[in-house]
C-alpha cells in the first residue's frame, strides 16, 4: 500500500495546529501508521533536504526544522503521495488555495507548516531516513469496509 513521510514543521507545532493538521488526513480517509514528536538532528534535517543543498536558502532551513519539535509522520492509502500534496497545498502559502492546510494557515514560504514527499520514490526514501521499520505499524479497521 502506497506511503507518505508528512512532518509538522516547528511552526506548525508552536502554533498548536498539531491537532487540526492530523485531523484532516485522517478525516480524508488515510491510515496513521507511524507517529512521534522529535527534536531533529542536524545530520537528519541536512540528508532530509539534501536536495536544496546548493540553495541560498539551505541553511535557514536546516536552522528551522532543527530549532524545536516537529511531528513525523507516515500515512498510507490509495494516492496518498498526491493526495497529501493537495491537503497541504503549494509551497508559498500566499498563493495556495483556500481550503489546504498552507492556504488557510500560513504567510511565509520558510515557514509553511507542513511537508510531504513529492513522489513516491521519494517518499520511499523519505520514511526510510526518518523512521526504522518497528516503529511503523500496518493495521486495518475491524469496521466494514465499505465506509470508503
Ligand atoms: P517541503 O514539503 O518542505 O519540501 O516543501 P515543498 O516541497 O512544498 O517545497 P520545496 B521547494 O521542496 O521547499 C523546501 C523548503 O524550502 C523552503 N523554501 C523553498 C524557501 O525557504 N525558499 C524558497 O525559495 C523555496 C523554493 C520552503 C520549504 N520549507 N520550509 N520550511
Ligand atoms: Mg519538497
Amino acid at each position: 500500500m502506497e506511503r507518505s513521510f508528512i512532518m509538522i514543521k516547528p511552526d506548525g507545532v508552536q502554533r498548536n495546529l498539531v491537532g487540526e493538521i492530523i485531523r484532516r488526513f485522517e478525516t480524508k480517509g488515510f491510515t496513521l501508521v507511524g507517529l512521534k514528536l522529535m527534536a531533529v538532528p542536524r545530520e537528519l534535517a541536512e540528508k532530509h533536504y539534501d536536495v536544496h543543498k546548493d540553495r541560498p536558502f539551505f541553511s535557514g532551513l536546516v536552522e528551522f526544522i532543527t530549532s524545536s519539535p516537529v511531528i513525523a509522520m507516515v500515512w498510507e492509502g490509495e494516492g496518498v503521495v498526491t493526495s497529501a500534496r493537495k491537503i497541504i497545498g503549494a509551497t508559498n502559502p500566499l498563493s495556495a488555495e483556500l481550503g489546504t492546510i498552507r492556504g488557510d494557515y500560513g504567510v511565509s514560504v520558510g515557514r509553511n507548516l507542513i511537508h510531504g514527499s513529492d513522489a513516491i520514490e521519494t517518499a520511499q526514501r523519505e520514511i526510510k531516513l526518518w523512521f526504522s521499520e518497528e516503529e511503523l505499524t500496518s493495521w486495518e479497521p475491524s469496521i466494514k469496509s465499505w465506509l470508503y
